[in-house]
């Protein structure tokens, strides 16, 4: 069985879809919740589901990220996880991070990659009048939202859309995509899936 922590910044609608993923016959369990706001509504969803959950507030370690990230590798570490999937999680993570848990990081993130990496991605695809819209997995580099991609989902951008019409309408897809990507990741499968 492989043991998966994940790492939330918010609600945590992506994390609650992989937590209810991981049952029979899939190849991975759910070992820790883990956020950098300790009063992300995710972690009550965790706790809900009977998962060990644990906050690591960024704001206590002012610009100082290796320290931050010191402290989320100590609470990871404790439960040896060989994936990590990050799920609205919105710290950026240094190259001695992403190296200590290399191929083993996982992503989504909210766009057509290679298009849009970084912030603000429903607005950005609005105002270049993109036909599609859609999410990526892919694995976790030092460059960001840069490592291989492991699955998407596209979905229509439609006449008075605006960022927020357009993010929900993404995130449903996002909720397919994640768990069907984490379980054929955990199973030893690198090949790309399409949805939509
Ligand atoms: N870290 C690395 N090294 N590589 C990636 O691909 C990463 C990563 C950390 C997070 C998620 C990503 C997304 O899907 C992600 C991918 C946060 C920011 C950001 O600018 C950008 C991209 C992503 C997550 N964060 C600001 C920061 O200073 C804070 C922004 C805020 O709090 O609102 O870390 O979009
Ligand atoms: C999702 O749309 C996810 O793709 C995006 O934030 C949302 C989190 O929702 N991620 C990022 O923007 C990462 N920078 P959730 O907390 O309900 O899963």
């Amino acid at each position: 069985m492989k043991r998966v922590a994940i790492l939330i910044s918010g609600g945590g609608s992506n994390m609650v879809r992989l937590l209810d993923s991981m049952t029979g016959d899939h190849p991975a369990r759910p070992v820790l919740v883990l956020s950098n706001d300790p009063d992300a509504g995710g972690l009550a969803r965790a706790v809900e589901r009977g998962v060990p959950v644990a906050a690591v507030d960024h704001r206590a370690f002012g610009r100082d990220r290796a320290a931050f990230e010191t402290e989320l590798a100590a609470h990871l570490d404790a439960v040896a996880p060989d994936i990590i999937c990050l799920a609205g999680f919105m710290r950026i993570l240094t190259p001695a991070f992403v190296d200590r848990y290399a191929g083993r990081i996982l992503n989504i993130h909210p766009s057509l990659l290679p298009k849009y990496p970084g912030l603000h991605t429903h607005q950005r695809a609005l105002d270049a009048g993109d036909e599609w819209a859609g999410a990526t997995v892919h694995q976790v580099t030092a460059d960001l939202d840069a490592g291989p991609i492991l699955g998407q989902g596209r979905v229509p951008v439609m006449p008075g859309d605006d960022a927020a019409a357009l993010a929900a309408r993404v995130l449903k897809v996002e909720h397919q995509l994640y768990p069907a990507v984490l379980r054929r990741f955990a199973a030893g499968s690198r090949d790309r899936l399409d949805l939509g």
